[in-house]
């Protein structure tokens, strides 16, 4: 049965809770409707695909082979931060160094984001992201301004069977989700989101790379395994994906270092720091899970591509893992 009470939008909530945010937010939700449309007509348009050149294959900025949609969503999100007037820095997954925005568009706020996080799920239609973080620019120096526990306003759009605008502000706000309502085209408030205390039990991470964990992450998940404890796993390979499912039905997600890769997969401005910070905001836990692990938002990233190995979800699971 259809609810005849209309939910607040997306915009009108925003306004409510950070007035000053208004500009910035309006610019992310409307590139995240772009994207939407974009993605969902693909297929149709022959927008699936990689990029190639003369050179061959073309990488981003951390060494990914760039898809067309890519391009398109880093390019859309670019031009109406931009144009929102009320940024002077954007950090992006697919650009290699940071984007001063001009002095004609100059406003206060500093955006980290990934355009399109887990793109190689795109050709085969399944979800895939668009995550950010926005910072308060009150030093010249912007990586100054770049901390976890200085993020100001958190979120992801998940672009599945619905398109879902997840977000948080200051710490004690809550993390809000909002789905896309086609019909009057707006995002509109479909509740707040706080991780089950009973949660179901699931594991998310990317076995295949189990020969090459250390010691500690094949224990810990060993855990998951030992008969009759009833966990099943579930793993996406788009992080947004699996981190929403984490949030909502509890579990946890994890992508550990490896003999490989040594920090892990997932970068600490635009990945992880949102995701942590959306995490403990739902009443979780994100943490490195490094020897002596600690929490991800007091990480110091000093480069914008800067990994960390990762492990977040639902509290008991993560102490499991402290433990
Ligand atoms: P892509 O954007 O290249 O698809 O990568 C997605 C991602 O950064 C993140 O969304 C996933 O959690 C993770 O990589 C999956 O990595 P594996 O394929 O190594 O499991």
């Amino acid at each position: 049965m259809e609810k005849d009470i209309p939910s607040l939008t997306f915009l009108q909530k925003v306004f409510k809770i950070n007035p000053d945010l208004t500009n910035v937010l309006n610019a992310i939700h409307i590139s995240c409707k772009v994207i939407q449309r974009q993605i969902s007509k693909a297929g149709i348009v022959g927008l699936h695909g990689i990029i190639e050149s003369s050179n061959g294959l073309e990488q981003n900025a951390s060494g990914d082979i760039q898809k067309k949609l890519d391009v398109i969503s880093n390019e859309v999100m670019i031009d109406n931060l931009i144009h929102s007037h009320s940024c002077s820095i954007l950090l992006s997954e697919e650009n290699e160094d940071e984007i001063i925005v001009p002095d004609e568009f100059k406003g206060k706020f500093i955006v980290a984001f990934d355009p399109l996080d887990g793109s190689s799920n795109i050709d085969c239609n399944v979800c895939v992201g668009t995550i950010f973080a926005i910072y308060e620019q009150n030093d010249i120096e912007w990586n100054n301004c770049i901390d976890g526990d200085k993020i100001i306003c958190a979120g992801y759009c998940l672009y599945g069977p619905a398109t879902e605008l997840v977000i948080t502000f200051q710490k004690g706000s809550g993390v809000m989700k909002f789905t896309l309502d086609h019909s009057i085209g707006e995002f509109v408030f479909t509740g707040n989101i706080q991780i089950p205390i009973v949660g179901k039990k699931i594991y998310s991470v990317n076995e295949s790379n189990c020969e090459n964990w250390n010691q500690n992450i094949q224990d810990y998940i060993s855990l998951f395994k030992i008969k009759d404890t009833k966990y099943t796993q579930r793993y996406i390979g788009s992080m947004v994906a699996d981190v929403h499912r984490t949030l909502l039905y509890g579990g946890m997600f994890m992508y550990p270092a490896d003999s490989k890769n040594k920090d892990g997969k997932l970068r600490i401005f635009y990945e992880c720091f949102p995701m942590a910070r959306i995490t403990e905001e739902a009443g979780g836990l994100a943490i490195t899970t490094r020897r002596s692990p600690y929490r991800i938002l007091d990480i110091k990233p000093k480069k914008i591509h800067e990994k960390t190995p990762i492990l977040l979800g639902s509290k008991d699971e993560v102490e499991k893992f402290i433990a």
